[in-house]
């Protein structure tokens, strides 16, 4: 049997985690470098721009619009199209993180780049976000070793700097671990502005969030266009969440290792990764698999 690729465990520091644990989200600075964001970067806003030029519904390598007014774009899923886009959501030490929160193997279940700028007609006083969840807390959060886990979570990078205008992610801090009516709890929210944290870091951050966490987007009131991309991760067993199944052919080429991280697996076992508190964080590099030599062989021989 093929070993999966390596990856720290754990990969968040004791403070990381702690932070993770009480406010179902933590930001982790400059994950990527700024070669690795230059490259994201062109890459999205290439495919985007091929993508408008197309007709409409179109799509390029199993990427389409998802959403396409002027002031805000999404694009999913980008992962085959963009050999970076790939080597992103395979990254080992964010993988690590998603598995951390997960307690368990992930597989990749949704992929999608956002490009937006200010918006006038969403601003609302108080501003309404278009907050939500990705999962029920009874069914999609446990405790091990009196650490919370969540089965499906989402690293979001942002791509370009993120000040407090920037409109960077919103979540309503805690929430993922207070089962009580959504409404109720934004409400309660919106009395106390406090309670909602704002994304707010330099390009190339993460923020690793639990699907359980009430959150949403924040308000653009600079005149800073946003790009950030966003990788959903499950607990292995799980299926897919994108709207646009990947191509054979790209599912076919991925390497045995990473087979899992891709694909899932079709069984009830779900790979426990659990670690304790007094745990240090695994800081060491782990390689790299190389997606554009990869995905461009695959290019060629289409
Ligand atoms: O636009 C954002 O910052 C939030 C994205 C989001 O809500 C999601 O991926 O579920």
């Amino acid at each position: 049997m093929t070993e999966s690729f390596a990856r720290p465990h754990p990969a968040l520091t004791p403070a990381q985690r702690v932070s993770l644990d009480v406010n179902g989200y933590v930001v982790i600075p400059n994950t990527l470098t700024s070669d690795e964001v230059g490259e994201l970067m062109e890459g999205i806003h290439d495919l985007k721009r091929e993508l408008q030029a197309a007709a409409p519904g179109a799509s390029i390598r199993s990427a389409k619009l998802l959403g396409n007014s002027p002031l805000h774009v999404t694009v999913s899923p980008p992962i085959e199209a963009i050999p970076a886009v790939a080597a992103y959501c395979a990254h080992p030490r964010l993988v690590a993180m998603a598995e951390e929160l997960i307690g368990g193997e992930a597989r990749i279940c949704e992929t999608a780049a956002i490009v937006n700028r200010r918006d006038p007609d969403t601003y609302r006083d108080p501003p309404t976000y278009g907050f939500h969840t990705g999962v029920d807390i009874p069914f999609g959060s446990h405790i091990k070793d009196g650490l919370y886990h969540c089965c499906f979570v989402k690293t979001l990078t942002n791509l370009t700097d993120l000040g407090p205008d920037d409109g960077g992610t919103v979540v309503i801090a805690g929430s993922h671990k207070m089962d009580v009516p959504l409404d109720q709890l934004i409400a309660a929210a919106k009395e106390d502005p406090r309670l909602i944290h704002h994304f707010v870091a330099p390009a190339g951050s993460t923020l690793l969030l639990s699907e359980t966490l009430i959150h949403g987007t924040g308000q653009i009131r600079s005149e800073r266009e946003r790009t950030i991309l966003i990788c959903g991760y499950n607990a292995r067993l799980m299926p897919r969440w994108d709207f646009s199944p990947w191509s054979q052919d790209f599912l076919d080429r991925i390497p045995e290792a990473y087979r899992t991280l891709f694909n899932g697996k079709q069984n009830w076992t779900r790979g426990p990764r659990y670690r304790t508190l007094d745990q240090p964080a695994d800081t060491r590099e782990y390689p790299r698999y190389d997606w554009k030599s990869l995905m461009e062989a695959a290019a060629v021989n289409v």
